[in-house]
């Protein structure tokens, strides 16, 4: 069978392009903008870092908004609903960036994602971007602060942030959003569900979501359970005392609740100064992870640790070299490659 020869774009676009189309909200130059952010090569990374300077005075005028919770909380079906809310009850535009963990092998769960957003994918005034998570922080796409910037300077007022509760990744979306929400299932087990004290610490609010139908009692119990375990922690910094919600994503009952405590809490922390805050630790994150990344890049890369990795690995696998003596060795081999002259 022959393949229809796809009438192919080049690969990428003038720096003016990508700069005036995403500016214009252009969907396709969005999306390609993304890809160039995302992307590995040292090609493009040369062309998404001004991209990104230019594009950076018009970001940050948005609603981050994390969603976590284990697969199956329902977060892509939340989303797909408050999304419609969004649109249509609030005037408001969308951009959603799921994050699929498992994504790099099957590829399989981001298409299950989409049909559940599958309301969403049609509206003109949503834009959704599911990106793979190739196993960077257990879960967020590598370039997931980037790809926040981009469709902020597209104009999108409301960013969505889907990621399964996994580890790092609650840590990651929360230092990247302005209000971070944990989506619960009633009776799932409180350690499955990421109910350790670090993680509540981190919350903004709760959802006890699938209160409907059987379902709708245990939610309620489950609400007013988790409402009182979140009392016995102080208040946070910000004044804000997280809320536990319940909500049908199904049915759409009670997600109006949620936006409107996502709203209250903006209002709260844009008028005592902690919005700012946050954003600015968040900056100072943000810095640190542009400088692991290019590290950790610059380790993979580097010719000397190739060329010496494989026989340490397997002399501290067998006892012969300790991890220190060993860690020592590579990181050094990577510094006298940084500072030699005749690079
Ligand atoms: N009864 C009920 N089912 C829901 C609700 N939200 C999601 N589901 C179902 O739960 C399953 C997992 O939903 P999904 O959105 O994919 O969860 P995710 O893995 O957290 O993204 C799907 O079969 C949904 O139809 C809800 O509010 N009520
Ligand atoms: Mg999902």
């Amino acid at each position: 069978m022959r393949r229809a020869v796809k009438h192919s774009l080049p690969r990428r676009l003038p720096l003016e392009r990508y700069v005036e189309g995403v500016l214009a909200g252009d969907r396709t130059t969005l999306a390609r903008a993304i890809t160039l952010v995302e992307s590995d090569l040292a090609a493009d990374a040369a062309l998404a870092a001004p991209l990104l300077d230019r594009l950076l005075p018009h970001a940050g005028n948005s609603r981050r908004v994390g969603i976590t919770g284990i697969p199956g909380a329902g977060k892509s079906t939340f989303i797909d609903t408050l999304g419609m809310h969004l649109i249509h009850e609030c005037g408001e535009n969308v951009a959603v960036l799921s994050v699929d963990p498992s994504s790099p092998i099957s590829g399989g769960s981001i298409l299950g994602d989409k049909t559940r957003m599958e309301r969403l994918a049609v509206e003109d005034r949503a834009f959704i971007r599911p990106s793979p998570a190739r196993g960077h922080l257990g879960g967020v796409a590598r370039r997931t602060r980037e790809t926040i910037l981009l469709c902020e300077a597209a104009g999108y007022r409301n960013i969505l942030v889907e990621t399964v509760g996994v580890g790092q990744s609650e840590t990651a979306v929360r230092s990247m959003t302005d209000f971070f929400l944990l989506l619960m299932l009633a009776g799932a087990g409180d350690e499955l569900q990421g109910m350790k004290r670090g993680i509540i610490e981190m919350l903004d609010g709760m959802a006890i979501n699938k209160a409907d139908g059987d379902g709708k009692q245990k939610a309620e119990r489950a609400r007013s359970e988790y409402a009182s375990a979140l009392h016995l922690f102080p208040a946070t910094a910000d004044g804000w005392t997280p809320r536990v919600l319940t909500c049908s994503s199904l049915n759409g009952e009670g997600i109006a609740e949620i936006w409107r405590m996502v709203l209250e809490h903006r209002e709260l922390v844009e008028s005592n100064g902690y919005l700012a805050k946050r954003r600015s630790r968040q900056a100072l994150d943000w810095m640190n992870e542009i400088v692991m990344l290019g590290l950790e890049q610059s380790f993979r890369e580097d010719q000397a640790v190739a060329a010496r990795l494989p026989l340490l690995r397997q002399q501290v696998r067998d006892g012969n070299v300790t991890p220190f003596a060993a860690g020592r060795e590579l990181l050094g081999l990577l510094h006298s490659q940084a500072h030699s002259p005749d690079e």
